[in-house]
């Protein structure tokens, strides 16, 4: 492969071209009318503009793309994640122009992207499940005599849902009926398929992922879990490898289930197998997610493996760099994702320009981002802005070295997550490693945030008050951010 197309935007476009082009690959960008100033055109080697900028006119478009390949004579594509990166049709197009799709074979995608198939699939495996039904309730009334059998609270499942959409938690046996039937037209008008099933609730989840890694020579390795517990909406904000409450044994054992679910499906490339932890570290498989994920880089920074680097050299046919005896956790990593949102205002989205972007440096830091100061983030796709990573010896050391990133990062123009970020790793029940998927639900009101925005205040007005006593005429400040700025100016002269 010497010319790969990827067809993806953003931070997750650039990551993969840095690899291609360490490897001496040449890449191919597509953009939309909305991209065309974007850092991910200009690092290609080639790019072509896809369409108008919404995903379905542009991203989303994989017969446009497999035909840009067959005119620039690409050999490989690399979907990213999102927009094509799960489609399973599109993979078996790629393969049938000749093209190689940098992920798994179409069929793995398929199974994994239905949980009852998934389920299906591992069931002589050995994987631990929640208890529940493995296939689409027809029969409500059955349904509810399984219901009371496994014991209320119950979770109702759309098979073709993801992402916590189309769930509906059952607290008691006379709202089953009402709520299955709201679940089935959810799922059918959300997903266009309403095959619903049924689990055991688990209470106070923690969300713990295993990366994979399997060639085609049949190799398949884990390479440790990612916690990813901290949550809004369903999103994920904060990641971190390793997980603070696993035990080296724990985490064999679930490494151990994460490769037989790889194998379960023929699995070919990087995937991420993810699973509930309950308050007895009993863990549960939940679904396989078959593509990269947006925080692979803490895998990256514990493991020292470029997981691009693998998942290209698997598409060629190579076999992996890597044996699971080889492979060691060093140290710890974090990642916050750095969204264009307001944590005051329900984590909605606050779309603008880019006026002030400075970013964080220095040892073990690492910012994956797809934007320069005075662009805009546009409104059409996710408004994650960047996702800043650091590395630390220890968890205590990763945390330290976040927040002061955090101060260091220096965003105007738009609110992000950054001072969330910040609170999160200053919280208690965050730096005990004590916490669960109802973190942000349980202990963030968006007054904590204010509370972090008057102090910075408080500091503003006494380096006013000290420029004014030296009688020096202090620069005119705009705003926080500004003035925050300028504090980190004043304090760097003094120590010179
Ligand atoms: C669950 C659960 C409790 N019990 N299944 C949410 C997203 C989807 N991938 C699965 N999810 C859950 N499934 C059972 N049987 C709780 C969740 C869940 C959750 C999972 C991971 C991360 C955050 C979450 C937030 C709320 C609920």
């Amino acid at each position: 492969m010497k010319k790969i197309l990827i067809a993806n935007r953003g931070e997750i476009a650039l990551r993969i071209m840095r690899s291609a082009k360490e490897m001496g690959i040449k890449t191919v960008a597509i953009y939309s009318e909305a991209d065309r100033n974007a850092l991910h055109v200009r690092y290609a080697d080639e790019a072509v503009c896809v369409g108008p900028p919404p995903s379905a006119e542009s991203y989303l478009l994989g017969d446009k793309i497999i035909e840009i390949c067959k005119k620039l004579k690409v050999e490989g594509i690399h979907p990213g994640y999102g927009f094509l990166s799960e489609n399973a049709d599109f993979a078996k197009k790629v393969e049938k122009a000749g093209i190689t799709f940098i992920g798994p074979k179409p069929k793995a995608i398929k199974v994994m992207g239905n949980k009852l198939a998934a389920k299906d699939a591992v069931k002589q495996y050995d994987i631990p499940m929640v208890p529940g039904v493995d296939e689409a309730i027809t029969d409500v009334k059955a349904a509810e005599k399984i219901a009371a059998k496994i014991g209320y609270p119950i979770l109702i499942k759309a098979a073709a849902g993801g992402g916590g959409k189309g769930m509906r938690v059952v607290e008691q046996a006379k709202d089953f009926k009402e709520q299955m039937d709201r679940a089935v037209s959810e799922a059918v008008s959300s997903f266009g398929d309403g095959a619903v099933f049924i689990e055991k609730f688990v209470a106070s989840p923690r969300h713990i992922e295993i990366q994979v890694l399997a060639d085609t020579h049949g190799n398949v390795v884990y390479l440790f879990e990612r916690e990813c517990s901290i949550q809004r909406r369903h999103q994920k904000v904060i990641e971190e490898a390793p997980s603070a409450i696993l035990t080296d044994e724990l985490r064999a054992i679930m490494g151990e289930s994460a490769v037989k679910v790889a194998k379960a499906c023929d699995y070919v490339g990087a995937g991420t197998v993810e699973f509930l932890v309950d308050d007895q570290l009993n863990y549960y498989f939940l679904e396989m997610n078959t593509r990269l994920q947006v925080e692979h880089p803490v895998t990256e920074m514990i493991t020292g493996i470029d997981l691009v680097k693998e998942q290209i050299n698997i598409a060629r046919g190579k076999k992996l760099s890597c044996k699971q005896e080889d492979l060691k956790i060093q140290g710890h990593a974090m990642e916050l994702r750095v969204y264009a949102e307001d944590p005051a205002n329900n984590f909605l989205p606050d779309i603008g320009k880019l006026k002030t972007y400075v970013r964080p440096q220095g040892l073990g830091v690492r910012v994956d981002d797809g934007f320069e100061e005075g662009m805009d983030i546009p409104i059409y796709y996710d408004p994650m802005i960047a996702k800043l990573i650091t590395y630390g010896s220890d968890r205590k050391d990763a945390i330290n070295r976040m927040i002061r990133a955090i101060d260091e990062y220096n965003i105007v123009g738009v609110k992000t997550t950054l001072a969330f970020g910040k609170f999160v790793m200053q919280h208690k029940a965050f730096t005990s490693g004590n916490f669960d998927t109802k973190f942000v639900g349980t202990h963030f009101t968006p007054e904590m945030l204010e509370h972090a925005d008057k102090k910075e205040a408080e500091i503003a007005a006494w380096l006013a008050a000290k420029l004014m006593a030296k009688k020096k005429q202090p620069e005119l400040v705009a705003n926080k951010a500004e003035q925050r700025s300028n504090w980190n100016r004043k304090g760097w002269k003094s120590r010179l």
